[in-house]
């Protein structure tokens, strides 16, 4: 059989990124990948990090312009990268959850701006829906998660109070993911449960919208919603201009999904008892399900899984841009936080920080507020180990709902490139950590899906074990190793860590 050639895409909040792989006889390898950055690749839409500025802190917005424009952008690249295109079978990707685009009758858009994940601003809907729906818990037993500020339903909740004839407007809302796939077929995608369980509409159990949350939501809203379809599904053919533009045939698109559930897939955690950690602008922790389970505590929540499982899930905001706040405030480049890290002991003389920067999810902080223990702000090695140590000691301390304690964490996004921010991981965890040779696991996932895809529609099903043993399974190279006594000291700070966190939210603890 010939080789076949996969397209993966992953929209994230600073970037578009794009990996192709070649499949022949069962094996993958990666053929060409390609990086760019919104704000670089698209400057006239004045974004940073990705973002607009906005006057209110909790407002974080973006341009759905500007990601179609990446997208084009890509495509051409590829295009002119030289690559021989002729056998690509399928294209699929990733975007970053919850962000929600409007569009009108013409799908043109009906709000210029979409609220993006990191948007903290809907408060006051998140409590209005919590009431119709009969609680939080009753809310996280349905959905997979109680309601949160970025989810999509709080977000169209807002939209339609605060402009209603704009929202009157809007015949669909798209996810992300749906948005830019819809530009690939032409058409109007539907989403995928992996995707949908960010929205505080979907019934995890059925993978459909559930009524009551969509009523409690906003007037009309199930008109306005796409359809939900399995996330293997072929949503239709990658459209004329684009074959143009590649000089390829017309290639399945696969559904996309959101960003945390296509790394699943390109982590290889296809298999419960496997944990992975994404350090990108946010920082996350999950582990797949076979079935759901809520957390009580708030702290994490479900969502859909690619393979048709589910994924627990615990999400920082305070992720990259924490560490990069903390780079810059003293003049360094990575090469030197690495130094700085180095130079500093494993538990910092106890020393620690909450690098609440912006307000956090997780956990719940409403106004940006860096909390300092012991540590002066002038101290700079110490605040470089402060920042990491706190944000792994948060990851460990919120994820034990999961009730995963795995012996390897499977390590991606930006940052996993930086062995000595995975050592910190590793000593905190007590586990060894493994990178991966494509650092994007978002992206990766998306091709490794589209190979999925393909083959189940062609009549010549692949296992998922298949699909991740050659670029999402761990190697021995790239492992970080625990130290012993590292290992020790942070298995006591991470609970002092944890009261001091607690005493804080109360407001009974003081900064030094
Ligand atoms: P996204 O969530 O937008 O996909 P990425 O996973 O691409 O984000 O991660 C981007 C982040 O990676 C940057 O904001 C940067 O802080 C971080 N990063 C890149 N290189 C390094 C490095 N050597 N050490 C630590 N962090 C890094
Ligand atoms: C997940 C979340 C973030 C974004 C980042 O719930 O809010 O991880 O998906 O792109």
């Amino acid at each position: 059989m010939a080789p076949n050639v996969y397209l993966g895409l992953d929209s994230s909040t600073q970037g578009l990124a794009a990996v192709l792989i070649r499949v022949d006889a069962g094996r993958a390898e990666v053929l060409w990948q390609h990086d760019l950055e919104f704000d670089r690749a698209c400057p006239e839409f004045g974004t940073i990090h990705g973002v607009l500025a906005s006057t209110d802190r909790h407002v974080k917005v973006s341009n759905p312009r500007m990601w179609v424009q990446a997208l084009d952008q890509m495509l051409t690249t590829l295009g002119q990268s030289g690559v021989d295109l002729s056998s690509l079978r399928a294209i699929s990707g990733s975007a970053q959850q919850h962000g929600s685009v409007y569009l009108d009758d013409r799908s043109e858009l009906s709000r210029p701006v979409a609220p993006i994940w990191m948007d903290s601003s809907t408060s006051e809907e998140c409590a209005e829906i919590t009431q119709a729906l009969g609680g939080s818990a009753v809310l996280a037993q349905r959905t997979g998660s109680r309601a949160f500020e970025r989810f999509t339903g709080p977000q169209i909740r807002k939209f339609s109070k605060l402009e209603p004839a704009a929202y009157g407007n809007t015949s669909r809302i798209h996810l992300v993911s749906s948005y830019l796939a819809s530009q690939l077929i032409d058409g109007d995608a539907p989403l995928e449960p992996g995707d949908a369980s960010g929205m505080n509409l979907m019934d995890l159990k059925t993978r459909d919208w559930w009524p009551a949350a969509v009523a409690a939501t906003a007037p009309g809203l199930a008109s306005r919603l796409p359809r939900i379809v399995p996330s293997h599904s072929v949503i239709g053919t990658l459209a004329p201009r684009w074959q143009a533009r590649l000089s390829c045939p017309p290639a399945r698109v696969i559904a996309w999904t959101g960003d945390n559930s296509s790394s699943v897939i390109g982590t290889g955690l296809v298999e419960e008892g496997r944990v992975a950690v994404s350090l990108g602008t946010s920082d996350t922790i999950f582990s797949l399900m076979h079935e759901p389970r809520v957390d009580t505590g708030g702290a994490g929540y479900v969502f859909g899984a690619p393979t048709g499982d589910y994924m627990g899930i615990t999400v920082f905001k305070n992720g990259s841009l924490a560490r990069e706040r903390v780079r810059d405030a003293y003049g360094l480049d990575w090469d030197g936080f690495s130094v700085a890290l180095r130079s500093t002991p494993p538990g910092n003389h106890g020393r620690l920080m909450f690098p609440w920067f912006e307000p956090e999810i997780t956990p719940h902080v409403p106004g940006a507020d860096v909390r300092r223990v012991d540590l002066d702000p002038g101290d700079m090695p110490g605040n470089v180990r402060a920042v990491v140590e706190g944000q792994m000691m948060a990851l460990a301390n919120y994820s034990q709902w999961m009730g995963v304690h795995a012996q390897v964490i499977h390590a991606t996004g930006g940052a996993a490139i930086n062995r000595d921010i995975l050592q910190v991981m590793a000593d905190v965890f007590d586990a060894e950590v493994a990178q991966f040779e494509v650092g994007n696991a978002a992206c990766l996932g998306a091709a490794l899906r589209a190979w999925h895809g393909d083959a189940l529609a062609a009549g010549t099903p692949v296992s998922w074990a298949d699909v991740t043993r050659d670029l999402a399974t761990p190697t021995s190279v790239g492992r970080i190793t625990p130290g012993r006594e590292a290992a020790r000291v942070y298995a006591q700070l991470r609970r002092r860590y944890a009261e001091a966190s607690v005493q804080f939210l109360r407001g009974t603890h003081d900064d030094d």
